[in-house]
């Protein structure tokens, strides 16, 4: 059987999301090795598909509506793609997909830049900054505490099971490098369990995870390629 999707990927959060989702959906795909640290996000035919030069980013080569193989980048339009192609986990119905849409949006927005910030001063700065240190875990908290509230009377973010709480996982996997205690989140710690439980979240959050030999470490080169990135010509 042909693989219509073709992943480019690096076992990251945002990557996850969408090996989550094609776990989840059952449909075979092909990883194409993206290596972040290694600047091949940077390699002039990824950054025709990916203009951002970040990854996540898909090709689909039997694209819904057919013709040429659709590419998409930003992992939130992946996973409305995939959802909508597939006719799963992003209910159509106005009040139920902008349900989704919103906490999708609010994980685009909102968790994942600012727990990535957290990261980024946490763990990989070389300076580190008591005040960005501090704004970010704070930041991260209350979003964490947004979280929590929402959970208190559902076991999902909107409705059932679907793309908007694949989307925020993977940023809750991390929860001690962004310096927070899921103790302190008793509705969100229920949900990350019940997620975490899930046989193709386990496998869509390991996938490729051969691909790192650095234990989540980065190295003086990465950050060297990660950091300081300015506009080019
Ligand atoms: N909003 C983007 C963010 C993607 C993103 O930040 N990807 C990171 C890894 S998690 C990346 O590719 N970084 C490469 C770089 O910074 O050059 C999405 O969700 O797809």
């Amino acid at each position: 059987m042909a693989i219509d999707y073709d992943v480019y990927y690096w076992p990251t959060p945002n990557g996850w999301k969408v090996t989550i989702l094609l776990e989840e959906l059952g449909a075979p795909y092909n990883i194409v090795p993206i290596n972040i640290g290694a600047g091949q996000q940077f390699e002039p035919g990824f950054l025709k598909i990916a203009p951002n030069n970040r990854m996540p980013a898909l090709v689909d080569h039997d694209p819904m509506g057919g013709g040429e193989p659709i590419s998409i980048f930003e992992s939130g339009a992946i996973l409305q793609y995939l959802a909508e192609k597939h006719g799963r986990f992003w209910p159509q119905s106005p009040r139920e997909k902008y349900e989704v849409s919103q906490w999708l949006f609010w994980q685009m927005g909102g968790l994942g830049p600012m727990a990535g910030q957290a990261h980024h001063f946490r763990q990989y700065a070389n300076d580190k900054i008591d005040y960005a240190i501090g704004r970010y875990t704070d930041e991260v908290n209350r979003l964490y505490g947004v979280m929590n509230k929402r959970l208190a009377d559902r076991e999902f973010l909107a409705g059932d099971y679907s793309i908007a709480d694949m989307a925020c996982y993977g940023w809750v996997v991390p929860y001690e490098r962004q310096g927070q205690d899921l103790d302190d989140f008793p509705n969100l710690k229920r949900w990350f369990e019940t997620l975490k439980a899930r046989p193709a979240v386990q496998r869509g959050r390991h996938a490729g995870a051969d691909l790192r030999d650095d234990g989540g470490t980065m190295t003086e080169e990465a950050k060297k390629i990660l950091f300081g990135q300015r506009a080019t010509a």
